[in-house]
């Protein structure tokens, strides 16, 4: 039977703690939010870290330490954001990669993002996929618009295939100035994406739901948490993020495609196993 692999992006760079008082935003509110995600049917987790202010940070040091936090409690592939806030400069997202994480999110384009810019010209993008490749991490392409499937064949066909050689991309849509999270849109994205990739997919805000049963229905793996979506029906606010996932899970156990493990999901992705290697 096939399975769904169920990525978990906790916290994100744009919802504040004094909005969502739920959102996960110190080390031991991650570590807790993995190991109950991971309970719920979680296979990866999507990472952006929070300073003491619990304002978004790429500070090496607490990178460094989530990782090493994160996979010393669960067996959750550990995925660190290379887009942090749209505040963020190319420098700094390029040295997330020095924390070693399993996998990392590659934006394959810039976008409007609400009222802002999410920067991904070109030589960044190529100078971040070339750093995944020589150091062995997994990239996750994040797709937020069609153009970015487009620049993201254009990638692997100058560049070649990623670490691991498994290409896997993430649709994120229903951003205000992205693709929107319609079923329409996901299927012209996955036609679109190179042969033989995996992919999941998530909606911001209202699109979540359409999102994640479209992505069902066309083959595709889920995406939930809290930076995504942080209300749970009109006037309820999400409880946790593993709210989020035992929604997906339930939703994928009722297409016959039910989580699918860790251990399932570092295969399929051909994450090097960095478990047990001190960071
Ligand atoms: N926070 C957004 C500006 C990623 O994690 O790579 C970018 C983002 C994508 O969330
Ligand atoms: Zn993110």
């Amino acid at each position: 039977m096939a399975h769904t692999m169920i990525t978990v992006a906790p916290t994100g760079a744009e919802s504040s703690k004094a909005d969502v008082p739920a959102l996960p935003v110190t080390l031991d509110e991650l570590v807790t939010t993995a190991q109950a995600c991971e309970a719920a049917g979680a296979a990866m987790i999507h990472i952006h870290i929070r300073d003491g202010d619990a304002q978004p940070t790429l500070d090496l040091g607490r990178l460094k330490e989530t990782v090493a936090a994160v996979r010393g409690a669960s067996n959750l592939i550990v995925q660190l954001s290379t887009g942090g806030s749209v505040h963020d400069g190319y420098d700094l997202r390029l040295r997330v990669l020095d924390a070693e994480p399993d996998s990392c999110s590659l934006t394959c384009g810039t976008v409007n993002f609400g009222d802002d810019v999410f920067m991904n010209s070109w030589p960044f993008m190529v100078e971040l996929y070339q750093l995944t490749q020589e150091r062995q991490i997994v990239p996750e392409f994040e797709l937020f618009d069609l153009g970015h499937v487009h620049a993201l064949n254009r990638l692997l066909d100058k560049y070649g295939a990623p670490f691991g050689g498994q290409v896997h991309c993430d649709l994120v849509m229903g951003v205000p100035g992205g693709m929107p999270g319609t079923a329409a849109a996901l299927v012209s994205a996955v036609e679109a994406l190179p042969e033989g990739a995996t992919w999941s997919a998530t909606g911001v805000g209202r699109s979540t739901m359409p999102v994640m049963f479209a992505a069902l229905s066309a083959g595709g793996h889920l995406r939930v948490g809290m930076e995504d979506v942080v209300t749970w029906a009109r006037g309820v606010a999400v409880r946790d993020n593993a709210q989020l996932v035992e929604r997906a899970a339930q939703a994928a156990t009722l297409f016959q495609r039910p989580p699918m493990m860790p251990d399932d999901a570092r295969t399929l992705l051909k994450v090097k196993d960095r478990r047990g290697v001190p960071a």
